[in-house]
């Protein structure tokens, strides 16, 4: 083997790694919802989710590997309006490489947006350098951890205890790697440092019971385990959001993973709703029953 096959094989391997590792770190391509427009809903149909568990999982006192979400975003070019919304929904469909008909969804929403989620870079000679995107491994988001928990907890990422960073029921951050002056030379120094983001917590929704998505306080599930799920949000101030949706299936982490997930499809949709008061809607009910009930009369 000369040396240029060697340094291609080794090439394509870096090139393999880093794409299985891009695949996994977190970036809203292609799920981008824009700026919500009052009354136009806007829906994506086309994505996957890695296991059925990786919400719930999210919700206990370890925490959650962030790999088992799907990241989504949209803007407010406004505040909401008192009588406005923003609806969302999860339903699953029969995309993935999971049994069918099986996934219970879940979402969490979050003020803020991960890193590079504008295409955040900087000019180096010709050449765009974009920061690195967040994941679980990298150096920032474990020693942020450890800073919150110590080291000599036993197990999870940095002896930290927890599985990951993430959380579905509460703010969290994340950390990227550096950007180097010399791709993949740490010994060239930062052309990028890395840095947190950080997700503010607004709320969550949940497919079913306690008895799929556990027992973790605070959990407001719809009641129903039937792979369909859906939320309205007010009050919430003008910027951008991250939508992050996962399995509200707890149990399954026993049988999925550890190294290969399956993967389950669901359609998300957002919409910016009118939305009367609860007061509104039953008096807009109670004057249509009372309508019905005079003509058929
Ligand atoms: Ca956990
Ligand atoms: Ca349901």
């Amino acid at each position: 083997m000369n040396w240029i096959t060697k340094f291609t094989l080794v090439a394509c391997g870096i090139l393999a790694i880093a794409g299985t590792k891009a695949l996994a770190h977190i970036s809203y391509t292609d799920r981008n919802f824009g700026t919500l427009i009052i009354s136009a809903d806007v829906s994506n149909t086309t994505q996957t989710i890695s296991s059925g568990f990786g919400w719930a999982d999210a919700t206990d006192a370890d925490w959650g590997d962030s790999h088992r979400f799907r990241y989504f975003r949209f803007t407010l070019a406004n505040p909401l309006t008192a009588d406005q919304s923003v609806r969302i929904t999860a339903e699953r469909n029969l995309l993935g490489t999971g049994p069918t008909g099986t996934f219970l969804p879940a979402f969490s929403l979050f003020s803020g947006l991960a890193q590079r989620a504008n295409n955040e870079g900087v000019q180096q000679g010709s050449v765009y350098r974009t920061e690195a995107l967040a994941h679980d491994g990298a150096a920032l988001s474990i020693q942020s951890l450890v800073n919150q928990f110590g080291s000599d907890n036993g197990s999870g990422l940095g002896g930290s205890g927890k599985e990951g960073s993430f959380r579905s029921l509460g703010n969290w951050s994340i950390g990227n790697d550096p950007t180097y002056n010399t791709a993949g030379d740490a010994g060239s120094g930062n052309l990028i440092a890395a840095r947190l983001a950080s997700f503010t917590y607004i709320g969550h929704a949940a497919d079913g019971t306690s008895a799929n998505f556990g027992n973790a306080a605070g959990i407001v599930g719809d009641g129903t385990a039937d792979g369909f799920v859906t939320a309205n949000f007010s009050g919430l101030a003008a910027g951008d959001y991250s939508l992050f949706v996962g399995g509200a299936n707890y149990a399954l982490q026993a049988t999925e993973g550890p190294t290969t997930f399956p993967t389950y499809g669901a359609n998300v949709t957002v919409g910016l709703v009118p939305e009367p008061s609860t007061g509104s809607l039953l008096l807009g009910g109670a004057a249509l029953l009372t309508l019905l009930r005079r003509r058929k009369g």
